[in-house]
Order: C-alpha cells, then structure tokens, then sequence
C-alpha cells in the first residue's frame, strides 16, 4: 500500500487524518461535478486543519492520499467499484478501481487511519429477504476499527432493516445531535436512534472508547444529518424514490449495479436537485470528520 508523503508525516506525528471514499466520485456522481466534490472535500479537510486521504487503487497499488492526476482519473469514468473482496483482483491484475465504504474503511484502517468521512453508507437493499442483497459495507464496519462520518443511508435502501443488521453486527452508531437515524436527503429517516453524540469533542471520546474497552476491531458509525433547511423537498423525494425503485423493477438491474442505477435515476427525477444536496452532505461530512479527528488528536496528547 502507498500512503503519500503528506498523510503519513500527519499519521507519524499522530495528527489528524481523513479517509474519504472514491467509490462516490466515480460511481455515485456525475462527471465534471465528481471531480469538483473530490477536490472541494480535501479542501475542506485541509482548511480545518486536517489531512485528507483518498483511497483508491491506481494500477493495482492501494493508495492513501491521491494526487491531481488519481482524481481525475478516478473521475473520468470506466474505473470498476471495488468492495472488499474486489481488492485483490485489482492488485492482482494491476488495474485501477475506486473503493466501496467497505474497501475504504479495510485500507482505512490498515493505513492506521481512524476516520472516514462519505455521504452514505451502504446497507440492507428493499427485497432482501428474496434477493440477500445487503452491502458488504456491513459487515466490514462491524470488523474494521473505523469511525464513519456519514448521513445514514439513502432510502432507496430499507432504512428499518440497515439499523436492525447494523445492531446483529454490533457496530455502534451515533447520531451528531441527532437521535434520529438521518435520512440522506432527508434530515430525519423516521427510525429513532438510542445514542447521540452532542459536539466533536464527544464524538472523539466515543471512537477512543470504542477503543479503550478492547473493541480494537470494531467501527462506529456517526451519523450527521443535512440541516432541515437544506434537505430534499420530501414530496419531492418520495416521488423519485417511487420512480428509481419501479425502473429498477422494470429493467431487472442485480448485484453492484443497483446502487449507481438507482442514485443515477433519482438525480434525473429531481432534475439535479439531489445531486446538490448530496454535495453538500459530503461536504459537510468531510468537515465534521475533521474536527473529531482534532479532537481525537489532541485526546492522545494528554
Ligand atoms: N450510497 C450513496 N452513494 C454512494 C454509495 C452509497 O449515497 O456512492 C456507494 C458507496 O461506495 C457504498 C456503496 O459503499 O455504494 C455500496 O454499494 P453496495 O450496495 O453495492 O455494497
Ligand atoms: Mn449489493
């Protein structure tokens, strides 16, 4: 694995670090506005303070912190989704690929990196009880030591069973001054949470926590909704969220397709709308994630 220059000097001086996903830029956006939010998120995280490290495969290699030309390469289309048990097919084969929630976290964490920001994680798919199409991003929080900053899950996923799995895996989850599970688009999924975190400072209690009472393989997921100002229209989002499901009906799309087909079809019916509130959530994530990762930092100075 190569981790750059700048992410491992932030790592060997026990600085603030953020993981952020590439599987987003090249699979849960349109291009030129993937390559935009690729930048404005490290952005972010440098004008908090914080080192940003995007992970992706670039010729087989796994990579810890991108440069100008990973990005748009990332962002240029044609570059396979990697779960985790994709990994060793790109590196084996010495092919590029951007890396799911799941393949972030597992480079995340072997990188010694402990915080992650994205817009949305994978989860429990509608129909699963016939399909079994449940994201391996799951079952990789559940073993992988990685805090995800992240907005919940987007309710073409069945938001209800996504929390249910998230509790068999024993993966803690932490609204940010939410006890509401956030709904992507919208601020509030409707499913209630039993934990909150109140400020950054708790939340980098809580990933030491995690830590300190021996769940060394264990994630925690953060989940910081979109302001109420800010979200989708709901009507808005109930409309396309009917559309996007009887398309997929319609046109018979399995397995790792579902999800780009699906936020594909949602951005064409709310013309653009979503993919504006779903910049602004990473964004927002991207911030939020570097902050807790400077008070995590400052923790491990006492
Ligand atoms: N949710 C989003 N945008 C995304 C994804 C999820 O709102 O781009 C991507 C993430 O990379 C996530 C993956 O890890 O989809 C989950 O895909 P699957 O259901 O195939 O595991
Ligand atoms: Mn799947």
């Amino acid at each position: 694995m190569k981790i750059s220059p700048e992410v491992e000097d932030a790592l060997r001086r026990g600085g603030p670090v953020v993981a952020l996903e590439s599987t987003l830029i090249s699979h849960g956006l349109p291009h030129p506005n993937n390559l935009d939010l690729a930048r404005e998120a490290e952005d972010i995280v440098r004008q908090e303070r914080a080192v940003p490290a995007t992970i992706a495969v670039i010729e087989g290699l796994p990579k810890a912190g991108l440069d100008a030309a990973d990005l748009e390469l990332l962002a240029s289309g044609g570059v396979p989704k990697l779960s985790v048990r994709d990994l060793p097919f790109a590196v084996a084969k010495g092919c590029h690929g951007a890396t799911t929630v799941a393949a972030t976290a597992h480079l995340a964490a072997r990188a010694g990196i402990s915080l992650f920001a994205t817009g949305g994680i994978g989860g429990v798919h509608r129909g699963a009880r016939d399909s079994w199409d449940v994201s391996a991003d799951l079952a990789a929080l559940a073993r992988t030591p990685v805090a995800v900053v992240c907005s919940g899950v987007k309710s073409i996923l069945d938001v209800p069973a996504t929390l249910e799995q998230l509790e068999t895996l024993g993966v803690p989850v932490a609204g940010f001054r939410a006890r509401c599970f956030p709904g992507f688009y919208l601020t509030d999924s409707g499913s209630p949470l039993d934990w909150s975190v109140e400020s950054e400072e708790e939340a980098a209690r809580l990933v030491a926590a995690v830590r300190s009472i021996g769940q060394e393989g264990c994630g925690l997921v953060i989940a910081n909704p979109i302001p109420e100002a800010e979200q989708l229209d709901p009507d808005l989002h109930d409309r396309a969220l009917a559309d996007a499901l009887g398309e997929l009906e319609r046109c018979g799309v399995k397995g790792k397709d579902v999800t780009p087909f699906l936020l594909e079809r949602f951005r064409e019916t709310t013309g653009g709308e979503s993919l504006r509130v779903n910049e602004r959530i990473v964004l927002n994530n991207a911030r939020l994630a570097a902050r807790i990762a400077i008070a995590l930092s400052t923790i491990h100075e006492r």
